[in-house]
């Protein structure tokens, strides 16, 4: 897989180039937090790269579950507070997701 390794290389000089710090950039790339707290996913909308791991903690006294809306994604299991729940995002696409316990509770992940 040279050929990715050379996009991740030719990445990298873009963002030295941007003034962005490399290390901070490849971290927020590969892997992101959604809080959950007073009943809302936040942010709500997220939009990362393939191959980002997302995670989800629970930081309400009231748990939670993070399923997909199109079942595109595993569940979690029911989240209590200070529990989290991650998946990677490996294709791009619109992920809708919600709380099964709270269904109006909603929240998107755009992987591109
Ligand atoms: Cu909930």
């Amino acid at each position: 897989m040279s050929g990715l390794r050379g996009r991740g290389v030719l990445l990298a000089l873009c963002l030295l180039a941007a003034g962005a710090s490399p290390v901070g950039a490849v971290g927020e790339a590969s892997a992101v937090r959604v809080e959950i707290s007073h009943f809302t996913f936040a942010p709500g909308t997220l939009t990362v790269r393939p191959g980002t791991r997302v995670t989800w903690i629970n930081r309400d006294d009231e748990p939670h579950i993070v399923v997909s809306a199109g079942g595109q994604f595993p569940s979690s299991k029911a989240l209590d507070t200070g529990d989290s729940y991650a998946t990677v995002f490996d294709k791009p696409g619109t992920y809708a997701y919600f709380c099964s316990i709270h269904p109006h509770m909603v929240g998107t992940v755009i992987v591109r």
